[in-house]
Order: C-alpha cells, then structure tokens, then sequence
C-alpha cells in the first residue's frame, strides 16, 4: 500500500506486541503499525480480522477506532508527536476505503432513507463515513452531507430529504448551543436525530444536552439504534 509522503520509520514508541493470533481485536497491533507508518501490515491486521469477524462493522467499531483513540491517547502522553498522529489517521482513512461492503444478512426495509451530515464547523469527518458505510452494509440508502455544503441549514436539507433519521457527527464541538438549535430543528420536522463521534465520546451527556433521541458511541452502536428508530 502506498500513501504519499515520507514513510521513513524515525522511531518505535511503544513495545513491540507479539505477533497476532487470538479472537480479540488486535488493537495494539494495529497501533504499533500506524506509529510506525507501516501500512502493509496495518492492511494486513485489518484484513485478518476481518476473516475472523466477517463484518467491516467490527472492523471499524473493534479495531480502527480504539486503534486511532489509543493513538490519541498516546499524543497526551506526549509520546509521540502530532505528525505522527495525523499519519495515523491518514493510514486509517486509507484502510477504511479498502475494506469490502460485507451486506447485513437481514438487511432494514427497502427504502429505508437516512441523511448524515456533521454538525456545522466540524471537519472530522472520518469516523462519519465508517458510519455511512456500516448502514449502506445495513441496507440504508445513505445520504452524507459533505462538509462544503451549507450545513447549517440541515433542517432544511433535511425537510427535502424526508430521511427516516439524520445522524450528525462531531469530533470537535465548540458549541453545543448551536448544535442544540439544529437538532432540535430537525427534531421539530419530526425526523429523530442520533449523535456519534469523538466529541460526544468525550463528554457523556452531552447528546442528551443537544437533545438527541440517542447516541451511538460507535459505528455498532449506532446501526442498532438506527433500527430502532426504523422499528418505533
Ligand atoms: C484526524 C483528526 C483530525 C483531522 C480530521 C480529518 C478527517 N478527514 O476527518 C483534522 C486535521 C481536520 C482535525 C482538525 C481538528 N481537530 Co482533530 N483529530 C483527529 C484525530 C487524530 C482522529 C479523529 C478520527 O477520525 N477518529 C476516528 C473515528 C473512528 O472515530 P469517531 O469519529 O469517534 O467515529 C466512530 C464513532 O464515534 C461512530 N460515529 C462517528 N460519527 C457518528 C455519527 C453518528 C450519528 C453515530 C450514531 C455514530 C458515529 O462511528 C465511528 C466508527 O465506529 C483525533 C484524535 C484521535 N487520535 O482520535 C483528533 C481530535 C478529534 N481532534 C481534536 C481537535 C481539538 C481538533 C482541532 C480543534 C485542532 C485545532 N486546534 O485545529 C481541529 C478542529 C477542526 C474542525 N473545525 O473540526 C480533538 C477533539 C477534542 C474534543 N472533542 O474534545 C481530538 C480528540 C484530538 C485531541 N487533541 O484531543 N482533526
């Protein structure tokens, strides 16, 4: 696997783990291969254990996003630089797009329409799209907002749209007043909005502050709730 820029190894900050073998996600693994900006074998782990655990969800929900937290974590420690970091994401980025659609078994009624979107001003949009991606595999027909668009009028996006739900996203979220305002706009249309990404992760109630129907602290997570609200 190839991604742009300079691949040069400069150090190992973690312990080398032995190689991988069991049934748990091989989260530090992964971490060490990302720190070491070795996509082959982070490409490798990933299709590993993807074998094991035949859904891109598990992939996602078990192994990329507590790889790339622990990473976070790792930055706090001030063992690693922000580049490297930023390299991680970028490789996990990478990984996501290579992995194949593993269609759910029993997918939600046709039709099933939902608008994802981030919340206005945020610009992660990485783990938004391993959401977009779990509910395609779901049966969803999925609409992402891209984040050019003006998203801060996602109610009247949304009143086009007519989505059985709209999921919003956010990694950083400096006001959670002005996220309040547009989700209680789209709630008002009387289309439930669920919440998910790092900054909700971080900060326990906040998706009842915003006054979300729910919050998935993952791509699993989410793609449960998202049936309820299909169900209800
Ligand atoms: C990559 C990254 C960026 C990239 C984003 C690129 C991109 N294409 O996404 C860039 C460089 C743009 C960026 C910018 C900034 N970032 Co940043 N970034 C990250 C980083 C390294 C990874 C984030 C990520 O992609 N996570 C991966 C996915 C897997 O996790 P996730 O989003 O939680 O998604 C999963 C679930 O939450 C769920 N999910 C996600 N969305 C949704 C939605 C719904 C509806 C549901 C149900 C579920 C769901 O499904 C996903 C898969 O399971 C993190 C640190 C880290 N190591 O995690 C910081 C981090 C998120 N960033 C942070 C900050 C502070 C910033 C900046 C403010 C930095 C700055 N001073 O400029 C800016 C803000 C820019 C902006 N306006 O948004 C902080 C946020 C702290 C907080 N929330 O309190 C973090 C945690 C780093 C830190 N220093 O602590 N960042």
């Amino acid at each position: 696997m190839e991604i742009p820029g300079e691949l040069a190894l400069t150090r190992d900050p973690i312990a080398v783990a032995p190689p991988w073998r069991g049934r748990r996600p091989p989260v530090r693994h992964l971490v060490e291969a990302l720190l070491a900006r070795d996509g082959d074998r982070a490409a490798n782990l990933c299709d590993r254990f993807l074998a094991r655990a035949r859904t891109r969800m598990a992939v996602f929900a078990d192994l990329l996003q507590p790889a790339l937290y622990e990473v976070g974590e790792i930055w706090y420690q001030g063992r690693i630089k922000l580049d490297d970091e930023r390299w991680a994401a970028a490789l996990v980025e990478h990984l996501v797009e290579q992995l194949p659609p593993t269609p759910s078994g029993s997918p939600v009624p046709r039709g099933s329409r939902c608008l994802l979107a981030p919340l206005p001003g945020d610009r992660h949009l990485l783990g938004l799209r391993m959401f977009a991606l779990v509910l395609e595999d779901e049966g969803w027909e999925v609409e992402v907002v891209d984040v050019d668009v003006d998203t801060s009028n996602l109610a009247a996006l949304a009143e086009r749209v007519r989505p059985r739900l709209v999921g919003l996203s956010a990694g950083y979220l400096p006001s959670p007043r002005t996220a309040a305002q547009v989700v209680g706009a789209i709630r008002g249309l009387g289309i439930p909005v669920l919440v998910g990404g790092t900054a909700f992760n971080r900060s326990v109630d906040l998706w009842q502050r915003v006054g979300a129907v729910g919050h998935g602290a993952d791509a699993r997570v989410g793609a449960v709730l998202a049936r309820r609200v299909v169900r209800s």
